[in-house]
């Protein structure tokens, strides 16, 4: 059941707690057990990958199988439907024009004396992505991880995902990779898969940036291999805020709660309304909405523990407290949600008026559906081309432009007692005064 909460300072303290709720005290138990699969698969390579695949996920692989072969990404079409393909295409075409509308462009500054300054923007050789399997073996996924790797040039891009029973992987996912493009898919799972590609096995090779959600064991490799290779983000579990006036539609403002809430027993689902029987309405329709849920066990979970009603006195209030927690996803479900936008800082993906359910997003609308979680959206940004990108400074300077500024150089070389800093610039100038001279 749906809590409501009026009153601002238990509003404030139930956001944070929500906010907060990924801490908890066996992560560092975890990290342990991480520390020591990354070890082995350093050490051992392939061989430490067919063992933890046969701990962790009961699967029996030889070398052989770690390796998605051609026949069965070919087998995989026979096995979804055609209306499947074309939705897949759909969703793959729009998150294509999404991200290609603002790739970050190289640039030169002509400046004076013959200054040339600038960004030159180059992909990672080698990317590879994370895809959950199990109860989580989302295609939409890899679109949104594949599309913008693909958008940003990456040369070689590879996948991994873990076996599910007989070693099979998901025929929707391994579709969605190859109208994706991706062809070079790797049958692990866990926290032995980020190893794989932080540091390379024998069959597996080791890439420049990590990407994709997964469990605690993924997310926590993810962060003891960073600096060893990039990574996206650390994604926790999913989160929507939605903030509705007295024109929202309770069945609409429930079904977006717990679009959410059938996520995850940790995601977050969060209303703030400054409508009091739409508090009560949507309470109500939850309820009747979770009846015949085929996910109803764990989705109640989700909203008994991280669910919650806030009533406010006004839409600035509710972009107070909203602003606070950060979302990764927010909903305007008002009358005019371009003003209430205007009050709006910290959000992952904004949905603005009620024909745009969260759902769109997350399949086609175009936007990433990786969001910054926890917070995160404070100072993170979506997933996107530039997660593949990196740039390097440009600067060339004149003969005349460096005699104009060697002495400043050599003060400041001087004043950091670096010698040969100061001479290089002078062994110039000497060539230099020379031939003036
Ligand atoms: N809402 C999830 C993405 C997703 N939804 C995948 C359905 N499939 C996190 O943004
Ligand atoms: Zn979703």
């Amino acid at each position: 059941m749906l809590r409501i909460i009026t009153q601002w300072t238990e509003a404030k303290a139930e956001l944070r707690r929500i906010c907060d709720r990924t801490h908890d005290d066996q992560v560092m138990h975890k990290e342990a057990t991480v520390r020591e699969v990354l070890q082995a698969v350093k050490r051992q390579g392939d061989r430490a990958l067919l063992d933890y695949t046969l701990e962790f996920d009961q699967q029996h692989l030889t070398p052989e199988d770690l390796r998605v072969g051609g026949a069965e990404l070919d087998a995989a079409y026979q096995q979804v439907t055609q209306e499947y393909i074309e939705a897949i295409r759909l969703a793959k075409q729009q998150i294509e024009a999404f991200h290609r509308q603002r790739v970050p462009k190289s640039w030169v500054h002509f400046g004076e004396d013959e200054i040339v300054l600038g960004k030159r923007y180059t992909p990672v050789d080698r990317a590879g992505l994370y895809v959950p399997g199990g109860k989580a073996a989302y295609p939409s996924t890899v679109l949104m991880n594949a599309v913008p790797a693909k958008v940003a040039q990456v040369p070689k891009i590879v996948m991994v995902t873990p076996p599910g029973k007989e070693k099979t992987i998901s025929p929707a996912v391994l579709v969605a990779a190859q109208e994706a493009g991706i062809t070079e898919i790797y049958r692990v799972g866990g926290a032995q898969a980020v190893a794989a590609l932080a540091y390379g096995t024998e069959t597996i090779p080791k890439v420049d940036v990590i990407t994709g959600p997964g469990n605690i064991y993924v997310t926590l490799a993810k962060k003891l291999v960073y600096g060893t290779v990039g990574i996206d983000s650390l994604a926790g579990p999913s989160e929507v805020l939605i903030i509705a006036d007295h024109t929202a539609e309770p069945s609409h403002v429930a079904a977006d709660l717990l679009a959410q809430a059938e996520h995850d027993a940790m995601a977050a689902a969060i209303l703030i309304t400054t409508d009091a029987m739409i508090a009560r309405s949507v309470v109500d329709e939850v309820e009747r909405q979770l009846v015949d849920h085929p996910r109803r066990i764990l989705t109640e979970k989700a909203i008994a523990h991280y669910g919650l009603v806030i009533t406010v006195d006004s839409l600035e209030a509710a972009a107070e407290l909203s602003n606070e927690f950060a979302p990764e996803h927010l909903e305007l479900e008002v009358e005019d949600p371009w003003s209430v936008l205007q009050n709006i800082r910290h959000a992952g993906a904004i949905f603005l008026g009620d024909s745009t359910p969260e759902a769109v997003g997350d399949y086609l609308a175009g936007p990433n559906h990786t969001l910054p979680t926890s917070g995160s959206a404070r100072y993170a940004s979506p997933l996107g081309v530039e997660t593949f990108l990196k740039h390097s400074s440009l600067i060339q300077y004149s003969p005349t432009a460096l005699q104009k500024v060697a002495q400043a150089v050599d003060t400041l070389a001087s004043a950091e007692g670096l010698h040969s800093h100061a001479y290089s610039v002078r062994v110039r100038m000497r060539g230099k005064l020379s031939s003036d001279g």
